[in-house]
């Protein structure tokens, strides 16, 4: 049977404003929560990012390093907690637009080993799914075979997902509008690469290499599609698309075309 699976992937700067600390984006979540329950997807899950939750947190106890000193088992917790909170306020507005969503927390089935994924017991998500309800996961802290413990980010757990779980598409809602050939916040010329194949990415993140005044956008951007590829060599349609302009999230979990960049294979 064709996988109607869709991973959506929420990032940290469309739910959170990224310049303040503990800022979520409420409106836009909101705006997301209603644009999801207006489409008839048949099977979602949702990954979100940290944003202005988890990301201050990890770096202030530098929890990226790995377990090096007794403070940081504090910092555990405390991001840990910070990313409890914003995934209820993205619960709670979820449930308001009669979403099933279930929340489950990675670190309960997932440990990672050298900061990859090396154990996923994915029992409980196929459960809740066949029960037609909608999984809610995050990028979480967790602990890690290696570093004791490490940063999951919510990108490497959507491949994974998409991966293990056999998914059609998975979409990776950014605040820009999609895959850029060069930076479009300093480059007026920059221009948006509508469909790419796994060798054109390849040969993106190869130039990003090459190229060391890459900025952060097209860095983070290509940290992200690195994490995407894998997935794209399976089969599975990528859309990365703006999350922060109402309909295109909607309009990709319904399959139509939207401002954005798929990567297919
Ligand atoms: O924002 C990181 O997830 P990401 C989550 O998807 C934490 O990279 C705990 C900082």
């Amino acid at each position: 049977m064709a996988s109607r699976l869709t991973v959506l992937k929420l990032g940290g700067s469309v739910i959170t404003d990224k310049t303040k600390e503990f800022a979520p984006s409420t409106e836009t979540i909101a705006r997301i929560m209603k644009e999801i329950s207006t489409t008839e997807v048949e099977s979602l899950i949702i990954v979100h990012g940290g944003g202005s939750y988890g990301h201050p947190l990890a770096k202030l106890y530098r929890l990226s390093n790995g377990h090096t000193n007794q403070t940081q088992i504090l910092g555990f917790a405390r991001t840990r907690q910070a990313m409890m909170d914003l995934n209820k306020i993205i619960l709670d507005s979820a449930i308001e637009n009669h979403l099933p969503c279930i929340s489950v927390q990675p670190s309960a089935f997932i440990r990672t080993r050298n900061r990859r994924i090396e154990d996923i017991d994915l029992r409980i998500v196929s459960g809740l799914m066949d029960l037609h309800m909608i999984p809610v996961m995050f990028g979480d802290v967790v602990l890690d075979m290696q570093l004791g413990f490490s940063i999951l980010s919510g990108d490497q757990l959507a491949s994974r997902l998409a991966i293990e779980l056999g998914a059609k598409r998975m979409i990776l809602a950014a605040d820009v509008d999609g895959v850029f050939d060069s930076d479009p916040k300093t480059n007026p010329k920059a221009y948006l690469m509508e469909r790419m194949t796994t060798q054109d990415a390849e040969a993106l993140i190869e130039r990003e290499k090459q190229d060391d005044r890459g900025s952060d956008v097209t860095g983070r951007m290509m940290g992200k599609i690195k994490e995407m590829l894998a997935a794209v060599e399976k089969g599975i349609q990528v859309v990365v698309l703006n999350g922060c302009v109402p309909g295109r999230i909607s309009n990709a979990l319904t399959g139509r075309r939207t401002i954005g960049t798929v990567i297919e294979r």
